[in-house]
């Protein structure tokens, strides 16, 4: 491979030449290592779950058909891709948990640099959990709500009060099924009950507890941690920045956030603010101060509610480094590759590792703890800032660029832009979608993948439903994918949309590509959704929506969580790279296709970005011919030979 077909963007490109170069290996030499990879692993047919295995089934009929204890391709694939969503579940609402154990902190007065930020939402949520408000305090209100929202975690009985939100046939349908989820906690544990040796044997069996602890993070653990981190850091609005690697300066102590939890890097942006921190990177010889840059999800969170520039996604993470400009990388949660203290060994940059249950061999260890923040922040930029000292003189004196993005499109903010501040509203988006200017909704999420070009398959799959007036909506990596070839950009970004979709972000002022957040975030997507929904004139659930949703790139097991709740929420999903239940027939027939007559979404595999663009297209437009808005009700204007033509015809 090279370069090129590496990384679809030149700034990556370019440090994955100069890493070679310089012999320092990165994530795409050990792919090449591990190829071949594993076929059976691959396609979802490995099982390791006892000890009887491994077992392995042959997905051409040749060999074994089932394993051991004679679990079948199906079972033993479905038990694997529940696991799949139960750690990616579990990924979303631990990150959640933490938020909402902070928040009560912050509510008793126990955090201090934590405050409420948003109290409007707060009143929101407390009407969700039936919180009286009345004349009571702030804090008061917002230590009832935390304390029920964290007991969403262990509840064991009903239904997750979020789930509220959904529209109230989809609401049904989750009852009727028995797909409503009931704890947040409750249904990951089942699945590692159903999965283990011997229990849970019959796939759509196996598929339908994975739809409800799925359910149990999109409209749970997530929803809760995107609700909370916007009471407790602001809900984000529209704001200006910049993406991509370009943003590190010379004369300032670079400092790289990767991760997720917002909990750490809200601080580390307060601390390096201060004149303090300016003063002592100052005295280290950074004359020009402090310059923060987001990695990943955590880069997200800060660019959404404080327009910190975003330093890549996921693929950046180790030739961020070979730039020679990096003092520190502040790792906490999720998606961090044990290869970053290796590479730092070739240059100055320090890897350090913050969260109380993450660490890795090499990298120094400064914990974090909620209840003295800002001195933990202190400590970190302090290290950042000593570091500098360290950086080679002859440091890289590559100039890269950066792009131009609006970002902070939270479902309050799209409400607001479009219906203005009066009559806060989606009926616009719906009558652009109703008169056909607007041919539906996508939502491109998720990673990137070092066995595909990085970005490239967002920012193709992205063009070409945008080109077909979609509107896109975005969260993680691929949000920023999109941010850097300029789609996020409210001039350019429209140069890519076709002629009703630019229409309507002309006149409303925004992008044809929205930047929602994080992956946590996907939760306000599915609020827009049901927003959109409620609003009325597309149908009476989600499944009725011309909608669709992808992971061009995808690689993580919460990429599966999500697309498992798109899933069961209503929505045609279609993933790219691989499908990890492909060795089994059945298995994948279900999920493709049978599954819709329970929840009316379902999966698609299409590994080609543009074809998937396409089967979206198509599925939207089946969506649209349903709804009976296929064709174009434009006002034609009749001239006088119009209407004799038609009068013959009457006549
Ligand atoms: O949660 S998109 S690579 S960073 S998993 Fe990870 Fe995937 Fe990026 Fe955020 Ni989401
Ligand atoms: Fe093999 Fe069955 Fe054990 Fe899986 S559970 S490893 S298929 S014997």
């Amino acid at each position: 491979m090279n370069e090129k077909m590496k990384s679809g963007d030149p700034v990556t490109a370019q440090l994955i030449g100069q890493a070679c170069e310089e012999s320092v290996e990165l994530c795409w030499d050990r792919l090449e290592q591990q190829s071949p990879q594993c076929g059976f692993g691959n396609l979802g047919v490995c099982c390791r779950i006892c000890a009887m295995g491994p077992c392995q089934t042959d997905p051409y009929g040749n060999g074994p058909q089932r394993g051991v204890c004679g679990a079948d391709s199906d079972t033993i694939a479905a038990r694997n891709f529940i696991r799949m969503i139960a750690a990616g579940a579990a990924a979303h609402s631990d990150h959640g948990r933490a938020v909402a154990e902070t928040f009560i902190e912050v509510a008793e007065g126990k955090a201090p640099g934590y405050s409420i930020q948003d109290e409007q939402k707060l009143l929101a949520l407390a009407m969700d959990f039936e919180v009286e408000i009345g004349d009571r305090a702030i804090n008061d209100i917002a230590l009832e709500v935390g304390k029920l929202a964290l007991a969403q975690w262990g509840q064991q009985e009903g239904e997750l009060v979020m789930c509220q939100r959904a529209p109230l046939k989809r609401q049904q349908l989750w009852r009727e099924q028995g797909i409503m989820p009931r704890g947040i906690d409750r249904e990951i544990v089942e699945i590692m009950h159903r999965t283990h040796m011997g229990v849970d044997q019959e796939y759509h069996h196996l598929i339908d507890h994975g739809s409800r602890a799925a359910l149990g993070d999109g409209w749970g653990g997530s929803m809760l941690a995107t609700e909370l981190q916007d009471i407790l850091f602001g809900t984000p609005v529209p704001v200006v920045s910049k993406v991509n690697l370009g943003f590190l300066e010379e004369d300032q102590v670079n400092i790289i956030l990767h991760g997720h939890e917002p909990l750490l890097s809200e601080m580390i942006v307060a601390v390096s603010m201060t004149d303090e921190m300016k003063e002592y990177a100052a005295s280290k010889g950074a004359t020009g101060g402090i310059n923060l840059g987001g990695m990943c999800c955590t880069a997200n969170e800060i660019l959404m509610r404080h327009g910190i520039p975003v330093a890549g996604d996921f693929l950046q993470q180790e030739v961020a480094m070979v730039t020679g400009l990096v003092e520190a990388m502040v790792v906490d949660i999720q998606c961090i590759m044990q290869s970053l203290p290796q590479v730092a060994k070739h240059y100055h940059t320090k890897i350090l590792t913050t969260s109380r249950i993450a660490r890795m061999p090499d990298a120094q260890h400064i914990e974090f703890h909620e209840d003295r923040a800002l001195e933990s922040a202190k400590e970190i930029v302090k290290v950042a800032c000593d570091n500098y000292q360290n950086r080679q003189k002859d440091a890289k004196k590559t100039v890269f660029d950066t792009i131009d993005l609006v970002a902070g499109f939270s479902h309050e903010t799209i409400n607001y832009l479009l219906g203005g501040s009066f009559r806060a509203s989606y009926r616009p988006l719906n009558d652009n979608i109703i008169n056909g200017k607007i041919r539906g909704i996508a939502g491109v999420v998720g990673c990137n993948n070092a066995k595909v070009p990085h970005d490239l398959y967002h920012i193709e799959m992205v063009k070409e439903l945008v080109k077909n007036d979609v509107i896109v909506l975005q969260t993680g990596c691929s949000a920023i994918a999109c941010a850097k070839e300029g789609l996020m950009d409210p001039v350019k970004g429209l140069e890519f949309a076709g002629p009703g979709l630019r229409e309507v972000c002309e006149t409303v002022g925004i992008p044809p590509v929205l930047h929602m957040g994080s992956c946590v975030d996907n939760s306000r997507i599915l609020m827009a959704a049901a927003a959109v929904v409620k609003e009325g004139g597309l149908g009476d659930d989600i499944s009725d929506l011309p909608a669709a949703g992808a992971a061009p790139e995808w690689m993580s097991e919460k990429a599966i969580s999500i697309g498992h709740y798109f899933v069961a929420s209503g929505v045609y999903t279609v993933f790219g790279v691989s499908f990890p239940t492909l060795g089994a027939k059945k298995l994948t027939e279900y999920l493709f296709d049978g599954i819709a007559e329970k929840v009316g979404g379902k999966w698609d595999f299409e590994p080609d970005p543009v074809k998937a663009a396409q089967l979206m297209i198509a599925h939207i437009d089946e969506k649209r011919k349903a709804l009976g808005i296929d064709k174009k009700k434009e006002r034609v204007l009749m001239d006088m030979e119009m209407r004799r033509a038609e009068a013959d015809i009457e006549a």
